[in-house]
């Protein structure tokens, strides 16, 4: 049973999200979403949701390639985590090449995917407000 690991906001899920999904879930048996709390988004990513924590997380676990969704409150919980949930592999898009190196010496595979390029949660507000 390997397992397999990612973190993000999720908002506005689109196709380039379910890209990563998928692929994350290729690598292993059971993949892990941690999803930014709105807290979390707000103080340490900027970023205000349109979709509150429960209804992103709610829209995560409908996705056939999510086994388990957890709360991501903080940068510092990844080294924990790795151990609580026994990863294996921990998988980001690569516009996070290189940041997350670290977790190797936890005993970690780490991923970066290819973002899907064309597609972004700015991307599709700039357009709906055209
Ligand atoms: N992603 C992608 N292609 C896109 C958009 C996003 O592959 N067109 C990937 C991102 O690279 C990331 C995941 O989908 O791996 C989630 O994207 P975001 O919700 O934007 O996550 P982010 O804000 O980068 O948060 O601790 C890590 C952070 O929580 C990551």
């Amino acid at each position: 049973m390997k397992r397999v690991i990612t973190y993000g906001t999720f908002d506005l899920l689109h196709y380039g999200h379910i890209n990563l999904l998928r692929r994350a879930k290729a690598l292993g048996d059971y993949l892990i979403v941690a999803l930014s709390t709105d807290e979390f988004n707000r103080v340490e990513k900027n970023k205000v949701c349109y979709f509150s924590y429960e209804e992103r997380k709610l829209l995560l676990e409908a996705i056939r390639y999510v086994d388990l969704v957890i709360p991501e409150e903080n940068w510092e919980q990844k080294r924990t985590d790795v151990h609580l949930y026994r990863v294996d592999t921990f998988v980001m898009g690569d516009d996070w090449t290189g940041k997350f190196d670290f977790l190797k010496e936890e005993g970690c595979e780490v991923v970066y995917l290819p973002r899907t390029p064309e597609i972004s949660t700015t991307q599709i507000k700039t357009d709906l407000h055209k």
